[in-house]
């Protein structure tokens, strides 16, 4: 038998609007789970202003810094490690475009198409490549032991 390919992880967030409904975020992770990612960390936070600064800080002069600082720190919102072989590409493949209206007419079957409500409310996140994955697990879950993970789930 060829081996398995190992998997790959990404950090993904299920933005303040989803969150702000209680019942969507277990529903969104169940179907998840469904499409093979295995849940490898997940956190509640609340950012504070600056937070959200830091880690957008490559749009800050994009037109849209201001709302989306401002959407992001309206709520709670969960910050969870996904792992699955491909986990970057597939994870942003499952999300979907990011612009709701968008993917509603071009990729219905997509998170945002089915969640999202407005250009920057847009109820996801997945990191875009393996670098930023690993800065951005870093950034929200800074005790995550790769090494360990890999000796343990990680590398079955
Ligand atoms: P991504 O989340 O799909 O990687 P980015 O271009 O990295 O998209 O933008 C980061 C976030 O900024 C988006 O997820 C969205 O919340 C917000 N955003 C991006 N483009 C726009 C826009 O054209 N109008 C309003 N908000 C936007
Ligand atoms: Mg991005």
């Amino acid at each position: 038998m060829p081996p398995r390919p190992l998997p790959q992880l990404t950090l993904a967030l299920f933005k303040p609007d989803v969150c702000a409904n209680p019942l969507l975020p277990p529903r969104i992770l169940d179907a998840v789970r469904a499409r093979d990612f295995d849940l490898v960390a997940l956190r509640e936070l609340l950012w504070a202003r600056a937070d959200a600064e830091q880690f957008y800080a490559e749009h800050r002069d994009r037109f849209f810094f201001e709302r989306l600082c401002g959407y992001m720190t309206s709520g709670p919102f969960q910050a969870l490690i996904l792992s699955k072989p491909d986990a970057i590409k597939s994870w942003r493949a499952l999300i979907g475009p990011t612009h709701p209206v968008r993917a509603r007419l071009n990729s219905p079957d997509t998170l945002r198409a089915l969640y999202g409500l407005t250009d920057t409310r847009n109820s996801f996140h997945g990191s875009d490549s393996e670098k930023t994955a690993w800065r951005e697990i870093g950034f929200f879950f800074p005790e995550f032991d790769v090494d360990a993970w890999r000796a343990t789930a990680g590398g079955k």
